[in-house]
C-alpha cells in the first residue's frame, strides 16, 4: 500500500466555522474523512496532518523527505512567504502536489505569489475539498 502524507498549514483547523463562501462549508476533520475514503478505495495509506506552526510543519517535510513519501500539501499562508517552508519541500525526492481550496490567483494580490510552486510536482487550487481529492488522484497517476 503506497503511503502519501497529506499535509495543512496554519488556520485550517478552522474550517468550516468562517468565510464558507472562500473555504466552503467542510470543516477539516471532513476532508481528513473524504481523504481517507479516497485512500481506502484506491490502496493508498492517508497520514493526515495540520499544525500552526511553521516548526512543526518542517519538522513533517524532513521526515517526508528522509522517508521519500509523497505529499498532498497545503502550506496555507504559508505559501506566500515562507522561504523556511519552500527549502524544506525542496528537500523532499518525492512528488509534492500543492493544493489550495480557494484560487489565489482570483484573490489580493498578496496571495498570487507561491514559494512552493516552483518546487511542487504539480498546485491544484480553487476546487474546495476535492482539490485535496484531485491532487490524490494525480499521486496515483504518477
Ligand atoms: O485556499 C487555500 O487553501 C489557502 O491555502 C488557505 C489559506 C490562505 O492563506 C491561502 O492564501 C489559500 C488560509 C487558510 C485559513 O483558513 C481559514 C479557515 C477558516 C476561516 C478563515 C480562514
Amino acid at each position: 500500500m503506497r503511503k502519501v502524507m497529506v499535509l495543512n498549514g496554519p488556520n485550517l483547523d478552522k474550517l468550516g466555522t468562517r468565510e464558507p463562501d472562500v473555504y466552503g462549508a467542510l470543516t477539516l476533520s471532513d476532508i481528513e474523512q473524504l481523504c481517507h475514503e479516497f485512500g481506502a478505495a484506491n490502496d493508498m495509506e492517508i497520514d493526515f496532518r495540520q499544525s500552526n506552526d511553521e516548526s512543526v510543519l518542517i519538522g513533517w517535510l524532513h521526515e517526508a523527505a528522509e522517508n521519500k513519501t509523497p505529499l498532498v500539501f497545503n502550506p496555507a499562508a504559508f505559501t506566500h512567504y515562507s522561504v523556511a517552508i519552500r527549502d524544506a519541500a525542496a528537500m523532499c525526492s518525492a512528488p509534492i502536489i500543492e493544493v489550495h481550496l480557494s484560487n489565489p490567483i482570483k484573490r489580493e494580490e498578496f496571495r498570487h505569489t507561491s514559494l512552493i510552486s516552483g518546487i511542487a510536482h504539480g498546485t491544484i487550487s480553487g476546487f474546495g475539498a476535492n482539490s485535496y481529492l484531485l491532487a490524490l488522484r494525480a499521486l496515483l497517476n504518477l
